[in-house]
């Protein structure tokens, strides 16, 4: 690359996200296209600073001349970021890309432009996996990137060794104090001790292309352990899965499969996954209910999603996020938020899940509040479905009669299991 060394200068590698979704999306051409309109664009912000390649598919590498310092060179980064996010918001896209930028700083000092582009390349890496739009290299991406990637390995193969698997977190009936409910959660363990949290492993099966081998799993386990153990049970369902091509076969043939019979199933899909390709999203929703399938709209307040969408998605249930019922007692603010957020369900006839309780006034001021049904460590962790059954078989009964007896030996003692005493441990 036609570069001034040794003046300082940097290198940086540019990734669109969902390139592979989009292409599928727009076609082919139309998207070789869009990608043209971005390389020009991306030229015109350098302008005679520096020159811009396309590498690969929705990959670019720039080259930016006179860059003295990484502050210089975050500047010219966040410039080419805008300038994606410009052109993307102009054209109507159903899925709106986002582009990472990973940088590096060549010191003229002889590195090689190769090694430089790799750099560039693992921050860019990075960025995605922060979900961050521009990257400076530094050794801590080394670590980040590669870590991720063998964890990405170690995953594949955790699906096929029986390291995975369903555990179960009770829901309450604000009502009646009655278990009404469950949701079904991921779990993954090695010799007892749990190697990944699913916010980590969950976008490493993405990644793999794994995502639909994890949901039939859970689906799977999670109809059954519903007859097992006599309670309606809850799936969480990503974004990714629910665009799925095979998504509704997979969800019809689970349905007539494992029948839940009287208790139906619930999918819980978060707000934000909702409004990519928000048409195409709404009619899987209503082939679930056609199914007899319950729709929840999970994390909520979370997605900014906007009230003239809301008003189209058919759901049965709305799960506020465990982010405003944290303070629910102390801020008033988030108080007036929740109340807000319940009526807005009752408007619409859905039912009310609060995630995250932990205490009993928090309990209180949701029932004040006509939530409908609660959630969190007040009442149980997930729990396998065998410590569920047991569970059950002592708490299928009005919980909140002895609150104090409760509080004095708080649940988690009571269902936690090892792996999770020796993950709370660290
Ligand atoms: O269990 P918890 O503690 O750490 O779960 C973290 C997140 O992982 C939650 O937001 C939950 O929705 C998600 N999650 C857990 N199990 C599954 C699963 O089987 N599929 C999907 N898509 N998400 C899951
Ligand atoms: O899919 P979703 O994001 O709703 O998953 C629920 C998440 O909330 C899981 O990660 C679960 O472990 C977590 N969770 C459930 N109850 C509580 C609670 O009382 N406190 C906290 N901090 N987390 C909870
Ligand atoms: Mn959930």
């Amino acid at each position: 690359m036609g570069v001034d060394a040794p003046a300082p200068f940097c290198l940086l590698s540019l990734d669109v996200s969902d390139f592979s979704r989009l292409q599928a999306r727009l076609g082919h051409k139309a998207c070789l296209n869009l990608m043209q309109m971005l390389c020009n664009a991306l030229r015109d912000a350098l302008g005679a600073r520096g020159r811009v390649i396309a590498v690969g598919e929705g990959r670019f590498g720039a080259v930016v001349a006179k860059i003295f310092n990484s502050g210089h060179a975050m500047l010219a980064a966040e410039k080419l970021a805008r300038t994606a996010d410009g052109l993307f918001g102009q054209v109507d896209l159903a899925i709106k890309p986002r582009v990472f930028i990973g940088v590096a700083i060549g010191t003229g000092n002889g590195l090689l432009a190769e090694e430089l582009l790799q750099k560039s390349q693992i921050a860019a890496e990075a960025a995605r996996a922060r979900s961050e739009r521009v990257v400076v290299y530094d050794s801590s991406c080394d670590r980040e990137v590669l870590l991720s990637w063998s964890l990405g390995n170690d995953f594949a193969r955790a699906l096929d060794g029986g390291e995975l698997s369903v555990h179960y977190q009770p829901k309450i009936d604000v009502d009646s104090g009655i278990p009404s409910g469950a949701e079904a959660l991921m779990r993954w363990e090695r010799d007892g001790k749990p190697v990944a949290t699913p916010d980590v492993f969950i976008p490493l099966a993405t990644e793999a292309g794994l995502m639909q081998q994890l949901t039939w799993y859970s689906l799977s386990n999670a109809l059954r352990a519903s007859v097992a153990a006599d309670i309606p049970i809850a799936v969480n369902i990503s974004a990714e899965i629910l665009h799925h091509r095979e998504f509704l076969d997979m969800m019809h043939t689970a349905i007539t499969t494992w029948n839940p019979g009287k208790h139906a199933a619930t999918v819980e899909i978060t707000e934000g996954a909702l409004v990519t390709d928000f048409e195409e999203a709404m009619q899987r929703l209503n082939r679930l209910r056609d199914m007899g399938i319950r729709v929840s709209i999970d994390d909520f307040g979370t997605g900014y999603s906007s009230l003239g969408y809301f008003k189209k998605i058919p759901a049965d249930e709305l799960k506020v996020d465990k982010s405003f019922v944290r303070n629910l007692v102390g801020d008033p603010d988030d108080r007036r938020l929740v109340k807000t957020i319940i009526e807005l369900a009752r408007h619409f006839r859905m039912q009310v899940v609060a995630e995250g309780v932990e205490d009993w006034q928090t309990f209180d001021t949701l029932a004040d509040l006509g939530c409908d049904c609660i959630q969190g460590f007040l009442f149980a962790r997930a729990m396998s479905l065998e410590r569920l059954q047991d569970w059950l078989t002592h708490n299928r009964r009005d919980l909140r009669v002895d609150r104090t007896a409760a509080e004095m030996q708080p649940p988690r003692t009571a269902v936690v299991s090892a792996a999770e005493v020796q993950a709370l441990a660290r």
